[in-house]
Order: structure tokens, then C-alpha cells, then sequence
């Protein structure tokens, strides 16, 4: 039997080809493991909360140099105090125009800016120094409700640099209220909404500013927990009509009311159908009645996540089992061989 003494040095070839193939296929496999890991809405900027009166908020003045957050609801008819915290190495102030609807322009000079500050007043003008906090206590009557009212760091460029936000004054309705913001770099800031109603239908009003030059459309889907792609939202909202779809003109500081119900608990994706801007990315999801996710943990310094070596692990057990299964096929008894003529 020649075969009988060749059997020897083949399992281990037999295995190999399986074997790679295997650590290929795990190759394949990884990414695609990974990939199936969802990733959670797009990078979150902000929460809003409905609104609860005499809420206090922290507004941190940072050397970005930013506000954060930038832009901030307050219902009419009530006090707020706006806890202002200098959490830089550099002084800032936070100035609040007295003038409802004026935007300050990026183009201006720190001595166009003091001047216009200086003609027409402040709402509150703190100044902190590094590490330092201060107050800026509100009242904003049933009048002002709708009003937008913006605020800024005077120190020279801290402005034309993007230090600088909105108080938004929302009205008393009941029910629930949030404020939303539309931007030029194609955006809803926040884009992350949430409220937790006692009850269902629930009226909801969201104030919507446009701080941009862009005309933009908020735009919420019917139903619950569906998602929309750019390619796909047109034939949905014929077949399913938003709850609400609210044009917002194209002017800074203008100001949009979008009043809807919503039926029931769940997500509810919202977009901007002007041409090309979902697809750039403006979109937000409210949650209703929901836990809003968790931000997307920080970055790991895990090489890889436990997801990944889950799969890889399998990927790699069924390496091992087709390279036994192959080494031991050859040391099964080879079929009895048909009778021979001379048998
Ligand atoms: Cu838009």
C-alpha cells in the first residue's frame, strides 16, 4: 500500500490551506464585526431639556474660545440665573445684548462691537477673570417670549473668534417646549432633543433660530424609531407626512415656532429637506419618553474592543476546527476499494 506510507506527512498539508483560508475569511470577517457595531447618532452637541422655570444653567466661558453651550432657553415670565464659569487660563466676559433680534456681525472690529454694545445696552456685562464665576440673573416677561437676545465676550477677537451664543426666550405654553437652532455649516445645534411627557398626545413646540444666512426646514418623521437616509426621506414623507415641517428663512436671528403632537414614546428622527443639507449631515433625533444614549464613550486605548476580539476569537475556532476536521480526514480508513477482477 504506497498510499498507507505517504499518510503520515499529509494531514498537516491538508490543514494548511484550510487554515489560511480560515485566517482569511477572520481577516474578511474582523472588519465587518466591527462594522456591525452601530454607531449611535451623529456626535452629540447638546441636550435640550424641557423647560422647568426658575431653572439655573452654567454657562462655561472657555478659552476656545467658546460659550458652552452656546445657546441657551429661557421661558418668559420667569427668573433664571445663568451660573457663568471662567473655565479658561484667559479673561472673558459674557455680554448680553438688550436688543431682542440684533446679531452682532463676524466682520465687525472689537471697537464696532464695544460701540454697539455701548449705544444700545446690556442685559447683564460680566467680566471674569481666569478661573473665576459670576452670575447673570434674567427676567424675561411674557412679551419677550419668542425674542432672541445675544450674547458675547468683549475681550478684543474673543467675538470675530466664535465666542458668542443666544438666549433664546421661549413662550409659556403648556406642554412640552424646546429651543433648536439651524446653522450654515448645515447643522441642528443641538442635534439631540429630548422631553419626557406625563402623558400622551403631548403638544410640543420647539423654537427653532436660525443663526445663519441659509433657509433651512425642520422637518420630523410621523413615526417612531424610524431612520432616514438621503436617499430615501422623499418617498417616505409622501407616504408618511412629517408631523411638522416648518420653513426657516434665511436670516440670522430669525426666529420659527414649530408646534406639533406626538402620539406616543419612541425616537423621532428630524431632518432639513433643503436640498443637499441632510445629506450633509443635518439631522437630530428626539427622543420622547426615551433614555437619550450615552455619548459615545471616549476613545479607547484598547488596540482593539472586546467586540472585535469576540469575533475574532470565533473566527479563529473555526479555523482550528476545519484544520482538525482536514487532519484527521486523513487518517479515517480509506473506503474499502471495490473488488478487485481478481477477488
Ligand atoms: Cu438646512
Amino acid at each position: 500500500m504506497t498510499d498507507g506510507r505517504r499518510r503520515p506527512s499529509r494531514p498537516l498539508r491538508r490543514a494548511l490551506p484550510w487554515l489560511l483560508a480560515s485566517l482569511l475569511l477572520a481577516s474578511i470577517g474582523l472588519p465587518s464585526v466591527a462594522g456591525l457595531r452601530v454607531v449611535s447618532v451623529a456626535p452629540e452637541v447638546g441636550v435640550a431639556h424641557p423647560l422647568a422655570s426658575s431653572e439655573n444653567r452654567t454657562v462655561n466661558l472657555t478659552d476656545r474660545p467658546s460659550f458652552t453651550p452656546q445657546f441657551v432657553s429661557v421661558p418668559a415670565g420667569t427668573s433664571v440665573s445663568l451660573h457663568l464659569v471662567n473655565v479658561g487660563a484667559y479673561p472673558h466676559t459674557f455680554t448680553l445684548s438688550a436688543t431682542p433680534g440684533a446679531r452682532l456681525l463676524p466682520s465687525w472690529t472689537p471697537t464696532a462691537v464695544d460701540s454697539f454694545f455701548e449705544k444700545n445696552g446690556t442685559l447683564a456685562n460680566v467680566s471674569l477673570a481666569p478661573g473665576t464665576e459670576g452670575w447673570a440673573n434674567l427676567t424675561f416677561n411674557a412679551s419677550e417670549a419668542l425674542d432672541t437676545f445675544e450674547f458675547a465676550s468683549l475681550v478684543p477677537y474673543q467675538f470675530q473668534s466664535g465666542m458668542w451664543g443666544l438666549v433664546n426666550v421661549t413662550s409659556t405654553t403648556p406642554g412640552v417646549e424646546l429651543s433648536e437652532n439651524t446653522t450654515d455649516s448645515l447643522s441642528f445645534v443641538p442635534n439631540v432633543l429630548s422631553a419626557s411627557p406625563a402623558h400622551y398626545p403631548v403638544v410640543v413646540a420647539v423654537l427653532i433660530t436660525n443663526e445663519g444666512n441659509f433657509g433651512h426646514t425642520f422637518t420630523i418623521a410621523p413615526q417612531s424609531n424610524v431612520t432616514l437616509l438621503p436617499t430615501n426621506y422623499s418617498a417616505y414623507f409622501s407616504a408618511h407626512p412629517p408631523l411638522v415641517n416648518s420653513n426657516i428663512p434665511g436670516q440670522p436671528g430669525r426666529t420659527v415656532w414649530a408646534n406639533f403632537t406626538v402620539f406616543g414614546p419612541g425616537v423621532y428622527q428630524y431632518i432639513c429637506e433643503i436640498s443637499g443639507h441632510f445629506a450633509n449631515g443635518m439631522y437630530g433625533f428626539f427622543y420622547v419618553g426615551v433614555p437619550v444614549p450615552a455619548p459615545p464613550p471616549a476613545p479607547s486605548t484598547a488596540i482593539v474592543d472586546s467586540g472585535v476580539l469576540v469575533g475574532s476569537a470565533i473566527l479563529l475556532g473555526i479555523a482550528v476546527v476545519f484544520a482538525g476536521m482536514s487532519s484527521l480526514a486523513g487518517r479515517f480508513p480509506p473506503r474499502s476499494n471495490p473488488p478487485g477482477p481478481h477477488s
